[in-house]
């Protein structure tokens, strides 16, 4: 277990950090941030890449159990299942909550950080690159509207890591340019997701040292 300040997250104001602020938050637990500059390249500094040698964040650092994650979904998970929360508790299916953080990861961050990057990251005009990067964006936002039209909740019917993993990225479709008129279940729950004092808390906490 966790003690006090035990916890030190390596973040940056962006999906992937906010997703473990959040979980941070939703948990109670304290923890100390160290804020990285992307654009200035932090992330690739040597004593960074000791801790996570693909030069990204998130990391996280627990002293107490003498254990360093990269990988948002990894460290979600080990902060559910050391806290028995958030999809961590006995019972829950584990796999399913698995299968929806690791479709977050292989599809959803990809694709709409591509979009991000065709908008916004580069001078370069690439139409063919933003038509399809929003296409398929779309087409996962489609995806999740199937499942969240059957039930409150990406994995079922609690709130889950895979719930936080998902909301960091799909409540950007402003900044992306994105018309999600014709998916009002994912509409419904960014709202209700974004009315959580954790979710408020932690996007704040994201946004601090930035
Ligand atoms: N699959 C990784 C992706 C991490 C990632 O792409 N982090 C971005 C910020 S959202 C980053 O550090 N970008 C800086 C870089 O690539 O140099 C995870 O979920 O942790």
């Amino acid at each position: 277990m966790a003690t006090s300040a035990s916890l030190r997250l390596y973040t940056a104001d962006t999906p992937n950090g906010q997703k473990i602020s959040i979980a941070l938050e939703e948990l109670g637990l304290d923890y100390e941030q160290t804020d990285l500059d992307l654009g200035k390249g932090d992330q690739k500094q040597p004593d960074f890449v000791k801790l996570n040698p693909n030069g990204k964040i998130p990391v996280l650092v627990d002293t107490a159990q003498g254990r360093t994650l990269f990988e948002s979904a990894v460290i979600l998970t080990y902060l559910a299942e050391q806290q028995g929360q958030l999809g961590g508790e006995q019972g829950v299916d584990k796999l399913l909550i698995q299968q929806w953080l690791s479709f977050q990861i292989a599809s959803i961050g990809p694709m709409l950080g591509q979009l991000w990057w065709f908008r916004h990251g580069t001078d370069v005009k690439n139409a063919q690159a933003l038509e399809r990067y929003t296409r398929e964006s779309l087409r996962l936002y489609g995806v999740v509207e199937g499942e969240l039209s059957k039930r409150p909740f990406i994995a079922g019917d609690r709130y889950t890591i895979a719930d936080i993993a998902l909301f960091t990225w799909l409540r950007t479709y402003e900044e992306l340019g994105l018309d999600i008129g014709a998916f009002p279940a994912v509409k419904a729950w960014l709202g209700q997701l974004e009315q959580r004092p954790a979710v408020r808390q932690g996007l704040k906490k994201s946004r601090a040292n930035a």
